[in-house]
């Protein structure tokens, strides 16, 4: 594929929004397609993000739009995440390379984006109920209007598409189950790649490969056979036997899995192939009956050659370079948190038999891909399918296996009532291994890992901690490992670590202590943090005391820092767990400093609220001598920006919470009176 040529350009400048595509001839929608998949490819280039799945949906995207009056008909994006193409075709061309930047456009469909985004999403699986649920509200217009004697006017269609990947959700089950009794009319394309990010997993993917088998996909006179049954009743009875015929071929007979659900399946067809495509889509359109799933065949990565060349089909990239398709990784300076839970886990599982590992369809994101080289037998892939992955973990705990389920803290949230009902109520260990925890950055709101601490810490049973750095990490690994009586959760977030040297094996941590990091009386580091200097510190100064949890830490330390040059005296401590508290800790930092700061990457009502509860509960607010504030998330969705931008923006950086304290407890000497002597032997101390 060559870069954006001037033709390409020439051609794109001539479509702004699909009603200018619709104008074109059929016949130039190949080039329109080729153009827009340059266009795809530089922007992204440029920009990092999802590619492969863009790349194979290139002509599907020029189709949909040229055959349906869109935005009035609407179409839904599963994920959302292959919407590139339709961003080029729907008036955000010139703003295509501020795709996942800041203050540019979203990596995935967003409804305040664009009236061509019907339906926000980024999370998997719900573009059937989305769009189910317009094609009733359009029935019920149509009705109304009729009881009310009105012109109904046009009928609009609505479509959504999804991946075989994310076919693999149950939601997408409850929908078309739903759909197939409603017998309303929806259309729903599946486009089957035969690729999630990682290959597929399941007997549904074993399913659409038989489907989809003998050619890959139907010709056109086969299709045009099995569409016979969608026209009027004469000419359908003379397509019939035909069509039984080339249906039997496909189907093994007894029909598809599809039909029995209620929709008319249609295909496989060429999802490349715009001469297959079109009058498919057309006759689709035009018919009247109830849902209907058209079976669309396509490459992931169609049409680059490095992304067709590689295993993942550059799902998603960083930069690259056009020509050679080499991406730009930067060189880390410590090992990604990913990488050292992976390890953590495989030396676990080196040790005991019992630990086995759960991923949903993100092998590679969470580091159980590590895991899976290591003990394949011991890994489970369940597909996108959160919630049953953390029953499928209560079941193997229930028989004494520990399972280490691994999702992002964001699709953890699919799966909550399982997390409630089925582990934390019945007490089992099952361990929560929560990647991605805190903000992610360029995947934005949708993917942001901020509500876990809020969700979890109010659960009965649950002991919920985060790792302030990697080697930390080792340690909470070994410690969900060793704690066998109730379920646990351990959140960390995407990226590298801080450097810190990682040691040897995991030692299991104390349940519900926290360490002191640095004192604010020596006004020198204790622990393992890192940069925290040579302050000097003054203990007569006023007394603030920062009580992180995860990997704020490394900016709380940087705040003390300053805080010390400012003549403050500052206690830094790392809770590490959000439940149970250190009461022990937490009770003594409030009774000998002037403020107390929690920090969490995570929203309100998390570990700060835990922290409020308790000081609440044992009496540490009623003398009124410690000011309190909790840092959390915003109580709004941060938009996409890099982590950095947007921990600043929460107030959440070394900066924000020095102005924090200056703001609450000017700089000064001591308040006398207002603080208690320091007691000789302070619990939760020392590292463990
Ligand atoms: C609930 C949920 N779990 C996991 C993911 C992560 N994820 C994003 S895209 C993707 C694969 C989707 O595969 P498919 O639907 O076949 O689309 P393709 O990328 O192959 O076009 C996954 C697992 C997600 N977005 N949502």
């Amino acid at each position: 594929m060559s870069p954006v040529s001037t033709e390409n350009t020439a051609l794109l400048d001539r479509i702004r929004v699909p009603s200018d595509l619709r104008r074109l001839p059929e016949s130039e929608l190949q080039s329109v397609s080729d153009a827009v998949r340059a266009e795809m490819i530089d922007a992204v280039s440029v920009t990092g993000g999802h590619l492969g799945s863009g790349l194979g949906v290139v002509e599907l995207t020029v189709a949909l739009h040229h055959v349906f009056e869109t935005p009035d008909d609407r179409i839904v994006w599963d994920v959302g995440h292959q919407a590139y193409p339709h961003k080029i075709l729907t008036g955000r061309r010139d703003r295509i390379r501020t795709l996942r930047q800041g203050g540019g456009l979203s990596g995935f469909t967003k409804r305040s984006e664009s009236e061509y985004d019907p339906f926000g999403a980024a999370h998997s699986s719900t573009s059937i109920s989305a769009a189910l649920g317009m094609a009733v509200g359009r029935d019920l217009d149509v009705a109304a209007a009729k009881a009310e004697g009105r012109d109904p006017g046009r009928r609009r269609n609505v479509i959504a598409v999804i991946g075989d990947g994310s076919m693999s959700a149950g939601m997408a089950y409850e929908a078309m189950n739903n759909a197939g009794a409603m017998h309303s009319r929806l259309i729903v394309v599946l486009n089957d790649n035969d690729m999630s990010i990682a290959p597929p997993v399941g007997a549904m993917s074993a399913y659409l490969a038989r489907l989809a088998s003998g050619g890959a996909y139907r010709s056109l006179r086969e299709t045009a056979k099995q569409l016979g049954k969608l026209l009027p009743k004469a000419i359908y009875e003379r397509a019939a036997r035909a069509e039984e015929y080339a249906r039997n071929l496909i189907t093994g007979g007894g029909g598809t899995m599809f039909e029995e659900l209620g929709f008319y399946y249609v295909g496989p067809v060429d999802g490349h192939n715009l001469d297959h495509l079109l009058p498919v889509l057309k006759n689709v359109r035009d018919n009247d009956q109830g849902p209907i799933l058209l079976h669309v065949v396509t490459q992931k990565g169609k049409g680059y050659a490095p992304a067709e060349a590689s295993a993942d089909r550059y799902h998603g990239v960083v930069k690259f370079d056009v020509l050679s398709g080499v991406q730009t990784k930067a060189k880390a300076n410590a090992p990604a948190y990913t990488r050292v839970f992976g390890e953590s886990l495989i030396k676990a599982a080196d040790a005991d038999p019992k630990v086995v590992a759960i991923t949903a369809a993100m092998p590679g994101g969470t580091g159980i891909d590590l895991f899976g080289k290591a003990h394949p037998d011991k890994t489970f892939d369940v597909g996108i399918a959160e919630q049953h992955a953390v029953t499928f973990a209560g079941g193997l705990a229930t028989e004494g296996y520990k399972p280490f389920v691994a999702i992002y803290s964001t699709f953890l949230q699919r799966a909550y009532d399982q997390v409630v009902h089925d582990v934390a109520l019945q007490n089992l260990p099952v361990r929560f291994c929560m990647d991605r925890a805190g903000l992610v950055g360029a995947d934005g709101a949708t993917h942001a890992g901020a509500f876990d601490l809020a969700y979890l810490c109010c659960l009965p049973n649950m002991t919920v901690m985060a790792a302030a750095d990697e080697a930390e990490l080792v340690h909470m690994v070994a410690t969900l490992h060793a704690h066998d009586g109730g379920p646990t959760a351990l959140r960390y977030p995407r990226g590298e670590g801080v450097g810190v040297e990682l040691p040897e094996r995991g030692v299991p941590l104390p349940i519900g202590k926290g360490r002191i990091v640095r004192e604010a009386e020596a006004g020198s580091p204790q622990g393992a943090g890192k940069g925290t200097g040579n302050s000097t510190g003054n203990s007569t100064g006023r007394r603030v005391a920062l009580l992180s949890l995860g990997t704020r830490l490394a900016e709380a330390l940087k705040a003390a820092e300053t805080l010390v040059e400012a003549g403050y005296a500052v206690t830094v401590a790392d809770a590490r767990f959000a439940k149970p508290l250190d009461e022990a800790l937490i009770l003594d930092l409030a009774s000998r400093h002037e403020a107390l700061l929690t920090l969490e990457e995570g929203s309100v009502g998390g570990f700060g609220a835990m922290v409020l509860h308790l000081l609440a509960a044992k009496g540490a607010l009623d003398a009124g001598t410690v000011k309190v504030r909790t840092l959390t998330l915003p109580d709004t969705y941060q938009d996409h920006d890099t982590p950095e931008r947007m921990y600043k923006d929460a107030k959440l950086d070394a900066q924000s919470i020095v102005d924090t304290v200056k703001d609450i407890v000017p700089s000064g000497p001591s308040k006398s009176g207002t603080v208690s002597p320091i007691s000789a032997a302070r619990p939760g101390r020392s590292r463990a």
